[in-house]
């Protein structure tokens, strides 16, 4: 299985993060790829860099408002004499919604941002459009016949919405593939989901389309982040109706309670026949992780990696989550190993 790097992800390196209160160390930070690169090197996985894509690729799925504030933002914050990283402080919640972008940049960010968890530094948007670059190069080797192919992406995409930032997440690498995908000859994808946290992004992105189904299997938002999307009855709207399923899990869940929903999630999947599938591969499910609280062990990734196989759908795996560093690359190298097994 080809799996598609970037260096450039290293750029970004966002500083602190607010959590509970307090400004912490990002937990989503550069070693989480090195860790995963290079386990994947000793298992003798081939590794090559991404391709160009027209910046036009990125407007498939996301505003170009939206794409124009990232691609500039921290340009802005450097011009009104600041420096480091920038996280919003106000946001338009309900009553305070109104559709106007405010022109200054603590506003504008506000605007585009749903936490303060998501730092944006000089190299965000570098390595973002990487990582997005990535995402878009393994699709491209799937659809050049390849079974399998693992794009580690970071920053992760799958909170990023059509103009929405947030949770460690700028662009949706993993709708970015599926959009890929659907424009290059697959009538209907599915992305799978099993990021610890609800892929509130993709639900958003695809919500209203039925050639797209998206599935998710993650904690409930009832305690977990992103606290506001990820319910059993969220199922899309229009055409789109019945096409975005959820399985919220309790805190705790481990693997035997959790291969039940994994099996009602493939049944869901194998059920649309897709003719491509991108599964959004957080790791963040380990019992190990710092911020989650799933009970997954190292040796259930390969059992996740074999359910997968067993769809026959060719797959492109998307890097999202995950943060207990020193074990991410054996979680990851888990799950594809099983797929190929
Ligand atoms: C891509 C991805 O996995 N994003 C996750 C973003 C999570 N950010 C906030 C997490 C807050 C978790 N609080 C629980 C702390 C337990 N010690
Ligand atoms: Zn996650």
């Amino acid at each position: 299985m080809k799996v598609v790097h970037s260096p450039l992800h290293a750029r970004h390196d966002g500083g602190k993060e607010l959590h509970r209160g307090e400004l912490v160390p990002c937990f989503e930070m550069p070693s989480r790829a090195d860790f995963i690169l290079q386990a994947l090197r000793r298992e003798g996985f081939a590794v090559g860099g991404p391709r160009e894509f027209p910046l036009e690729s990125l407007l498939r799925v996301h505003d170009a408002g939206f794409v124009e504030f990232l691609r500039t933002a921290h340009a802005e914050w450097r011009a009104v004499g600041k420096e480091g990283f920038m996280l919003p402080s106000g946001f338009p919640a309900r009553s305070l919604r109104r559709d106007h972008i405010p022109a200054g940049i603590n506003g504008k960010m506000g605007y585009y941002a749903f936490d303060a968890s998501t730092p944006i530094v000089e190299g965000t948007w570098d390595a973002a459009l990487a990582a997005a670059h990535c995402a878009l190069t393994a699709a491209a080797h799937v659809v050049e016949g390849e079974r399998g192919a693992y794009a580690l992406c970071r920053p992760p995409g799958h909170h990023a919405g059509h103009a929405v930032y947030g949770g460690y997440c700028f662009l949706n690498n993993a709708a970015l593939a599926a959009q890929y995908l659907r424009d290059h000859g697959k009538k209907r994808v599915a992305v799978l989901d099993v990021d610890y946290h609800h892929g509130n992004g993709t639900q958003d992105i695809f919500w209203e389309r039925s050639d797209v189904l998206f599935v998710s299997i993650h904690g409930t938002p009832e305690t977990e982040y992103p606290y506001f999307l990820g319910y059993a009855d969220e199922r899309g709207a229009g055409e789109g109706e019945g096409y975005t399923r959820n399985f919220p899990l309790p805190r705790g869940t481990a693997w035997a309670e959790y291969v039940t929903a994994l099996d009602a999630a493939l049944d869901t999947v194998g059920g649309f026949a897709p003719d491509a599938l991108v599964v959004s591969l957080g790791v963040d499910t380990y019992e190990g992780d710092p911020i989650s609280a799933f009970k997954l062990e190292t040796r259930h990734y390969p059992l996740m990696g074999e359910r997968l196989a067993r769809l026959g759908i060719p797959t492109v795996f998307v890097q999202e989550g995950g943060y207990a560093v020193e074990d991410l690359g054996s979680n990851v190298a888990g799950v594809l190993k099983g797929f190929l097994a």
